[in-house]
């Protein structure tokens, strides 16, 4: 009889393995206000979801695999009061007062993305640098690339977004993860560095308050998870364009070598400053 039931119990476990062993990945969050430093020494002051209490421009990639448990804390670094909402996932949705924290739990089940943002005052919290990637994961071998673009308008953020007209808005910087080019070159989680035939996953998020459209050159990428106003699942094309809070993750598998340019097909957005190339202009490299 013990016998019996600890075989029962052995292959109920084996059965719920994917949720009962399920693993827990805790992210911390911090908000931080700070300067971003973009190309032509321009500096305008910014807010951001950071891993420390250290401000960096950009925010973390909040990263796990599908059937895990995320669990997300928040604390608010700031002397503001902040919310933080998980868009298209219902159940969270926080005002975080200075000093203060709040904890939630994600459970993805596919390889997704959203977008965690402060959804207080919006869009001028978001506009000022709350929004940042959550990428769920197939496998953790799987190779991706995360590319949080957005647009920044320097008066609107010397002025912290208050007072400002939407119906006048006229950006002057574009990054992805907070860089332009050159600085993008740099940029691991940007720049594709990849073999001929490998499976790339890039996981993109509209962070900004105007619609962008990334143009590839060479290849066409086929998008397998989007809530994309104008996006389905399973185009594959080489332009795609996407409104403000969209997300997507394009699936590339390369068919030839080369150097291959990746940029925002409304050429504004590949400019700084009025300065050309120095945008949202990223070259991949396939050996
Ligand atoms: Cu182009």
């Amino acid at each position: 009889m013990r016998f019996k039931r600890a075989t029962l119990l052995l292959f109920l476990c084996s059965l719920l393995s994917g949720y009962v062993c399920a693993t827990k990945v805790f992210q911390n969050l911090f908000i931080n206000r700070g300067i971003l430093t973009t190309v032509k020494s321009t500096t305008f002051p910014v807010l951001a979801f950071n891993s420390s209490t250290t401000f960096v421009s950009a925010n973390t990639v909040v990263s796990c695999l599908k059937n895990d448990t995320l669990i997300i804390t928040v604390t608010n670094n700031d002397t503001a009061s902040h919310g933080f909402k998980v868009k298209n996932y219902p159940g969270i949705s926080y005002t975080i007062n200075p000093a203060a924290n709040i904890t939630c739990t994600v459970l993805p089940t596919q390889r997704s993305t959203f977008i965690y943002y402060d959804h207080l005052a919006y869009p001028r919290n978001t506009y000022m640098g709350l929004a940042g990637i959550i990428a769920v994961k197939d496998k953790p071998t799987d190779i991706v690339y995360y590319w949080n673009i957005k647009e920044h308008s320097s008066p609107y953020n010397q002025q912290l977004g208050y007072n400002v007209n939407w119906n006048t808005y006229y950006p002057d910087y574009f990054t992805i993860n907070g860089k332009s080019y050159s600085q993008l070159q740099l940029d691991p989680t940007v720049k594709i560095t990849n073999n001929i035939y490998d499976t790339i996953y890039i996981y993109v998020a509209n962070t900004g308050h105007s619609m962008h459209s990334l143009h590839f050159h060479g290849f066409h990428p086929k998008s397998i998870f989007t809530d994309c106003k104008k996006i389905q699942n399973n185009w594959a094309k080489d332009t795609w364009g996407m409104f403000s809070m969209d997300v997507m993750i394009l699936k590339l598998v390369p068919d030839k070598k080369g150097k291959y340019s990746v940029h925002d097909h409304n050429l504004v957005a590949v400019t700084g400053g009025n300065t050309h190339p120095n945008g949202m202009f990223t070259i991949m490299q396939i050996n």
